[in-house]
């Protein structure tokens, strides 16, 4: 078959509209295209496919929620999720530039901005004419953000920006970046840091064995004067970072289920064509219990982000629901991929299948928009009413 086809054991496809699967198709097809013939190559010599950027803005992957009127695709969230499947089927790379623009940078400029900054940012970053970051976490403070030591200071005009940030998706190349500080009473507010203001500079992180082809950086604010109007208005304390993370949460509990996808079609495909001791090696049990296995953790987590989708439609999906979602999806997809990987043999080490790469990528996204532990600890909070991070 040409066209690749995402495992689908519990016809899950009939819960779509038919808009929803012409989206996917669509970004599938342009995934299978654009994507996987160069990935491979960018993601060994460690470099982002800055080629890609317009076709991820033609597809809709910047801002596939925000309204038409802004220059976003306008879908709902099943749409959304299906994008994101589809690109990280490519590449988890990929899909974090997506994520980042989408979820971390017009969303909350979108909830939180001022009709000024809506007009002036949203469609420049839907067309990918602008690209932006999100500097939430810092050097020292990663899964705690609220103890973040990145302030401004209130100077009449403008504000003095001071502090760095770290690990931030496509700081490198971007043309702004949303940044979270503290204000002199010690309240979470939300800026819109440009590129070229003084003091400030985004160098690259070298030297990373996962998301080879996304480039990471720091942010680094040495008194930038940063213009009053560039503050988000509507953002005040934690919530209004964590408020975007729930965006991109969700995105990539679709997202790692491509990746996943992709290993267990790869591995799938492998197993029927590969043969060992007379014949092909699908047909020793111990390689169809890791396929079991595999489609059946997928087809559940299928089935949970399809529900979620739902809630999320209807604005009753809690953050607790996401953090559930976002953790066994990237769980699924590590424990599909190591399978995978292992079924491929010496094969399973080498670019010429997608599988180490995911395994790689997925080291990342276990570990950003909060760790797998915090996760965990957040399902922990929700039943029982005690947080065990404080
Ligand atoms: P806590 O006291 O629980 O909450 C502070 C305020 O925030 C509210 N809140 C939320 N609001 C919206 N959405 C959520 N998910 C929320 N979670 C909490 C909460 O109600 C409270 O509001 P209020 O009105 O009472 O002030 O905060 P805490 O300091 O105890 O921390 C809680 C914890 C640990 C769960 C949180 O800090 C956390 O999620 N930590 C993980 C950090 C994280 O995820 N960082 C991600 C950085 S960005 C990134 O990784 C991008 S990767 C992009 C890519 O390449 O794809
Ligand atoms: P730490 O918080 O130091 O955690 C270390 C370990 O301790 C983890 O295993 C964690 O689970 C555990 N731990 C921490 N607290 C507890 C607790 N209370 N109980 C039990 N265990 C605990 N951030 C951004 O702001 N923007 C970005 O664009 C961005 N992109 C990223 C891209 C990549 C490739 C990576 C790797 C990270 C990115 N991040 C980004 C940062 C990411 O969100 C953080 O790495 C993550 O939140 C964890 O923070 P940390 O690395 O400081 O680890």
């Amino acid at each position: 078959k040409d066209l690749y086809e995402a495992p689908d054991y519990y016809l899950i496809d009939e819960l779509l509209s038919d808009e929803h699967k012409l989206v996917r198709d669509s970004v599938r097809n342009w995934v299978k295209k654009e994507v996987s013939p160069v990935i491979e190559d960018f993601a060994q010599k460690a470099q982002f496919p800055k080629h890609l950027i317009p076709g991820l803005a033609d597809i809709g992957a910047f801002g596939p929620t925000i309204p038409a009127e802004y220059g976003g695709a306008g879908l709902d969230y099943i749409s959304y999720g299906l994008i994101m499947q589809e690109i990280e089927r490519g590449d988890s790379g990929i899909r974090s530039t997506a994520s980042v623009q989408g979820s971390l940078v017009m969303y909350p400029i979108y909830a939180y901005g001022s009709e000024e900054q809506k007009k002036k940012y949203l469609p420049k970053l839907a067309s990918g004419e602008f690209i932006g970051c999100f500097g939430l976490t810092e050097p020292d403070h990663g899964s705690d953000p609220g103890s973040m030591i990145t302030n401004i200071k209130d100077k009449g005009d403008h504000y003095l920006l001071n502090g760095a940030k770290m690990w931030i998706s496509n700081s490198p190349f971007s043309d702004i970046a949303i940044v979270w500080a503290k204000n002199e009473e010690g309240v979470i507010k939300g800026l819109i840091v440009e590129k070229g203001m003084e003091g400030f500079s985004a160098p690259e992180i070298h030297g990373k064995w996962s998301l080879r082809a996304s480039a990471s950086g720091e942010l680094v604010f040495d008194n930038v004067k940063v213009p009053k109007e560039n503050l988000l208005p509507n953002a005040s304390g934690l919530k209004g970072p964590l408020g975007c993370l729930n965006q991109a949460r969700y995105g990539i509990a679709w997202g790692a289920l491509g990746a996943a996808m992709d290993c267990y079609d790869t591995a799938l495909r492998y197993s029927k064509e590969r043969k060992q001791f007379g014949r092909p090696i699908g047909g020793f049990q111990l390689q169809q219990k890791k396929l079991a296995e595999m489609i059946t953790e997928i087809t559940k987590g299928q089935l949970l982000v399809w529900r979620l989708g739902v809630l999320r439609n209807e604005n009753r999906a809690t953050p607790a629901q996401i953090s559930m979602a976002k953790r066994n999806s990237v769980e699924t997809a590590m424990n599909v991929a190591r399978e995978a990987r292992q079924m491929l043999g010496g094969m399973g080490i080498t670019g010429e299948y997608p599988v180490m790469r995911h395994m790689m990528n997925l080291e990342s996204v276990v570990t950003y928009e909060g760790t797998h532990d915090i996760h965990l600890l957040i399902t922990g909070m929700d039943v029982t009413g005690m947080a065990a991070f404080e």
